[in-house]
């Protein structure tokens, strides 16, 4: 019987019930344990960010190392760790990612704050474009990116997306490369960025790149906060050129109290909730992976630890 460690203490609460009914639902009879008595004793690893283990060697066992975050950043150059890495693909996640940015992009697309906040009762009747004449740039076009520019589509947006390899998406236009990006920005009015973190993509939106972008355009930014340069981005606030940002993810977590994106006018920020992993799903996923294993097939989800992601 395969033995699984759940590296990730803080997060056991939420997955009691749900990985072991998960793993009964894919026949797969497993032990689960918190704790390692013996490390070359487990044979896959669930994993997360806020896990102490650092160390994988001893783990001379192990087949696979499941994370529970879709973002691997924080693991994929971790030179003890020789055992595949999967990644989390979760489709519950997926939705609330959707969610949180077909929201955000319409709050921004129909000028909600006017009418939220709107102190001196201004009977403003400006009505804000439809969907259709409000370009947006998607950076990144994998599992979250692609769902987003879809959900974004839908809703008649002309969606550009971005991407390190060619897509070919029905009704999207796809793009790669530096001119790609640039012709991406040209014409986005919402940009919303949802790469992974990389040496390539740190700095992506900088006081270059941000300039490229038409005056009063909003970022939404749930990917990572290293995406952005983030004193170009204020500085680019501050002259109005950036209309918006909505930021849930940053370089430090919790972004500190002084840190001068909680006052700006031009700023929300959203404490890294754009998309949380919602174990009944997750656990699902993490079982299919277990059951792989067991059975030789390929495993899920697998990072390439070249590329970074
Ligand atoms: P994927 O790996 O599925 O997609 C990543 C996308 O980024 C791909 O389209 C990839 O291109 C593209 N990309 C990577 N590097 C480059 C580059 N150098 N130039 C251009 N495009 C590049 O990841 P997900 O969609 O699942 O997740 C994206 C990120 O979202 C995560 O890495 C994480 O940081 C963040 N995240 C944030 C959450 C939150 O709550 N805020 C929750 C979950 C994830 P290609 O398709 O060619 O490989
Ligand atoms: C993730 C995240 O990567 O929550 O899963 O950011």
């Amino acid at each position: 019987m395969p033995m699984v460690l759940f590296a990730a203490p803080a997060l056991w609460d939420d997955y009691t019930e749900a990985l072991p009914r998960a793993l009964a639902e894919a026949g797969v009879a497993a032990t689960i344990v918190t704790q390692a008595p013996d490390p070359a004793a487990v044979d896959y690893i669930v994993y997360a960010p806020s896990a102490p283990l650092q160390d994988f060697a001893p783990f001379t066992r192990a087949k696979a190392v499941l994370s529970l975050w879709a973002g691997v950043e924080r693991i994929v150059g971790n030179a003890s760790l020789t055992q595949p890495l999967c990644r989390m693909v979760d489709p519950w996640l997926t939705e609330g990612m959707v969610e949180w940015v077909v929201g955000h992009a319409l709050r921004h697309h129909l000028g909600m704050d006017r009418h939220i906040v709107n102190p001196g009762h201004v009977w403003d009747q400006t009505c804000p474009p439809l969907a259709r004449d409000r370009p947006v740039a998607m950076l990144g076009l994998g599992t979250l990116g692609l769902a987003c520019a879809r959900a974004l589509q839908a809703l008649h947006f002309p969606v550009t997306g971005w991407s390190r390899s060619p897509k070919d998406v029905p009704g999207l236009t796809c793009l790669q490369g530096e001119a790609g990006l640039e012709q991406a920005l040209r014409g986005a009015q919402i940009v919303v960025t949802l790469l992974p973190r990389t040496p390539q993509t740190e700095n992506l939106l900088n006081a270059r790149t941000l300039a490229l972008l038409p005056q009063g355009a909003a970022i939404l930014n749930p990917g990572r906060g290293a995406l952005i340069d983030d004193a170009a981005l204020l500085a680019a606030l501050d002259r109005g050129h950036i209309g918006h940002a909505t930021l849930d993810t940053f370089r430090v977590e919790p972004l500190p109290p002084d840190h001068p994106f909680w006052a700006h006018p031009r700023v929300i920020v959203t404490p890294h909730i754009a998309a949380d992993t919602r174990p009944a799903s997750a656990a699902r996923v993490i079982a299919e992976n277990i059951r792989r294993g067991e059975a030789g097939e390929p495993f899920l989800h697998l990072v390439d630890r070249a590329r970074g992601y």
